[in-house]
């Protein structure tokens, strides 16, 4: 992956495309916009950049006292469905149609959120 001039000098552990949607942002919730985006982990931060034109809108998230899970049948339609949630009221879908590589990922944030757990 290349790392993101945005984010630490770490190494970025993974990147690649996914679907992603904020339900709940400062603690309210908020429309769902699932929308495709380049998503790379990088240190604890994850940060998502979406669409390929000249403005490249993106965030990130602080993943240190985050919590993942799979998401429940109520959340979201879709399969495939990581339920993250940070300490800053930030919820978020996290969705890919294959299932390898939303395994990846759901493996890559839980070992993140554990190795940040004490900081
Ligand atoms: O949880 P919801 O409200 O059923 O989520 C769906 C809506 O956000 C829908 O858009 P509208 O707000 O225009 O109805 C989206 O198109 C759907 O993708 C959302 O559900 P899924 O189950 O795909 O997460």
């Amino acid at each position: 992956c290349p790392s993101s001039p945005k984010l630490p000098s770490t190494p970025s552990e993974k990147c690649g495309v996914l679907n992603v949607t904020k339900t709940t942002e400062n603690g309210k919730k908020v429309r769902k916009n699932w929308a495709s985006t380049w998503t790379v982990l990088q240190g604890s931060t994850l940060l998502f950049k979406f669409g390929g034109g000249q403005s490249k809108p993106e965030f990130t998230v602080d993943l240190r006292g985050a919590m993942v899970e799979w998401a429940s049948k109520e959340k979201s339609s879709k399969k495939h469905v990581i339920e993250l949630k940070t300490r800053q009221g930030t919820e978020l879908l996290i969705q890919s149609e294959i299932d390898s590589v939303i395994n990846d990922w759901y493996r890559a944030l839980s070992d993140t959120i554990s190795t940040h757990a004490w900081e």
